[in-house]
């Protein structure tokens, strides 16, 4: 109830509604410490005054009322991190959550994004849902992710100027890096992950209502990390498993085109 104040997007995504609660948790707690310290605050101006104690008193306080009022805001905050946000994230990155969805939604889309000053690109896995190999040394314009035009599996792969995502069925995104440390984030998805070179980090989410966004770096990654912006688009199914489907095929017939001469 508290998080139509925060000013927070609105949520697009199936898991958003418990981060806005584990937000709302956290702010409950920070106004009881905010009103807690003030009232402290106060009651030590007043209790310590200098016209009532003309005299200082070097015994200080003896009763153990504010170390279990600390003990009670740790226990409180332990909870908030152990009970709420640890299983929250690892349900967005543990490795077991990936084979879950799979498990649950073979058809889950898998697309693969990498950050580079300043832009971000996707890679599709294409028809066979694998994604071709990449290397630094293939890297070129007309090639921007360095895919293996030996491998195989990458003959389908399709790239994309923008994310699109097909509506009610989650996507698991494999994040990397070809420059410096970016950091993914959709806040109307209420998902975030950096970007590292030389890894390959998954997580995962599930769009529930078609949307158009923005990507952002929410790292700051050099001079043009501002203008760091993608643009993300959640479709109709149908309509994105045909657009997925031409683009495959686009690239297959390119495929072939070049093998053939
Ligand atoms: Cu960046």
């Amino acid at each position: 109830m508290l998080t139509k104040y925060l000013g927070l997007p609105e949520n697009y995504s199936e898991h958003g509604g418990q981060v806005d609660q584990q937000n709302e948790f956290v702010h409950w707690l920070m106004l009881v410490l905010f009103v807690g310290w003030t009232i402290f605050f106060l009651y030590t101006l007043f209790r310590f005054w200098h016209r009532r104690n003309p005299k200082a008193e070097y015994s200080g306080v003896k009763n153990h009322a504010s170390s279990h009022l600390e003990i009670g805001v740790v226990i409180v905050e332990a909870i908030f991190l152990l009970g709420f946000a640890f299983p929250l994230w690892a349900e967005r990155a543990d490795a077991k959550s990936f084979s879950d969805v799979l498990r649950r939604e073979p058809n889950a889309t898998r697309v693969r994004v990498v950050g580079e000053q300043y832009a971000w690109r996707y890679q599709y896995p294409g028809k066979d849902g694998v994604f071709g190999r990449t290397s630094p040394h293939f890297i070129g314009d007309a090639n921007p992710l360095g895919l293996d035009p030996n491998d195989p599996n990458g003959y389908d792969d399709f790239l994309g100027s923008s994310l699109k995502l097909p509506v009610n069925r989650s996507a698991i995104v494999k994040l990397g890096s070809k420059d410096v440390i970016h950091n993914f984030a959709i806040k109307p998805m209420r998902i975030q992950q950096d970007c590292i070179p030389g890894k390959d980090i998954p997580i995962w989410f599930k769009p529930v209502k078609i949307m158009e966004s923005s990507v952002v770096c929410a790292q700051l990654c050099g001079e043009g990390h501002a203008n760091m912006l993608g643009y993300i688009e959640v479709i109709d199914a149908n309509e994105f498993d045909e657009w997925a489907d031409a683009q495959s095929k686009e690239s297959l017939d390119k495929r072939k085109a070049t093998a053939a001469n």
